[in-house]
């Protein structure tokens, strides 16, 4: 999942992971980035609650390696058949990091060669849906200026391209947009089954 702040995804990825257990999907794993128990996690996490400044530059390849820290074990249990739900991606690193003014094909660039995923839930809310959820403005890019811009980055066509994006409304309620989400899981989980036969 690639978002907005406080747009659900983490109530949205951990309701997938439940149901995708229930129902005996197979091992299922979720995961979230930042990752922010990693050393590098924890100068993520420093930054993101301005305890720590860092140029816009080194914070975004700190993202990136937070990702590159995970690499190998998503590919082993890939290997191994487990379904990896993500919460947040190179995706958002790349947003966040492009409406701050970095270049954008700059940005794309330390991502290039990490795991990609089968599918992509792109949740949108406006800001003042953001704004009205619990917690929101704690964190640096918790404001209406950024958000927009992010908003606006997500967009993107490169951003987009080559891979299975979905536009999801993040502003209905949760349980209307878990079986959207569901939905598309199932479908692309059917496609994948009848390429590989
Ligand atoms: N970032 C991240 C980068 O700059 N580069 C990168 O490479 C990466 C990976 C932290 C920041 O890091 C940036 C982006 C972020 O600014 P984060 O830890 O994922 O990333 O932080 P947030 O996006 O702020 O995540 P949150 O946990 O705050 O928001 P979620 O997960 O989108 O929202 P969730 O599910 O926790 O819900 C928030 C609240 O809304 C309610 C929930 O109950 C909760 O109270 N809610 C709903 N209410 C009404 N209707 C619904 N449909 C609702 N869904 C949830
Ligand atoms: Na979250």
């Amino acid at each position: 999942m690639s978002c907005l702040d406080r747009s659900g995804k983490s109530t949205q990825s951990k309701k997938l992971e439940a149901h995708l257990q229930k129902v005996g999907y197979g091992k299922v794993k979720w995961m979230c980035f930042p990752n922010r128990k990693t050393a590098i996690g924890t100068a993520i996490d420093l930054y993101l609650r301005r305890q720590l400044e860092l140029p816009d530059e080194a914070v975004h390849r700190l993202f990136s390696a937070n990702r590159w820290e995970m690499a190998k074990s998503i590919v082993e249990d890939l290997k191994a058949g487990t379904t990896i739900i993500c919460d947040r991606y190179a995706f958002s690193g790349v947003a966040y990091s492009a409406a701050k003014g970095l270049d954008f094909t700059w940005c794309q660039s330390p991502d290039r060669g990490l795991p990609c995923p089968d599918g992509i839930f792109f949740l949108y809310i406006d800001e003042k849906v953001g704004a009205s959820r619990a917690n929101f403005g704690d964190e640096r890019y918790e404001n209406a200026e950024m958000q927009a811009e992010v908003r606006n980055q997500f967009k993107d066509p490169r951003l987009r391209a080559h891979v299975n994006w979905h536009d999801v409304d993040g502003a209905r309620d949760k349980e209307v947009i878990h079986a959207e989400i569901l939905a598309a899981v199932q479908k692309c989980k059917a496609s994948l089954r009848s390429r590989r036969s």
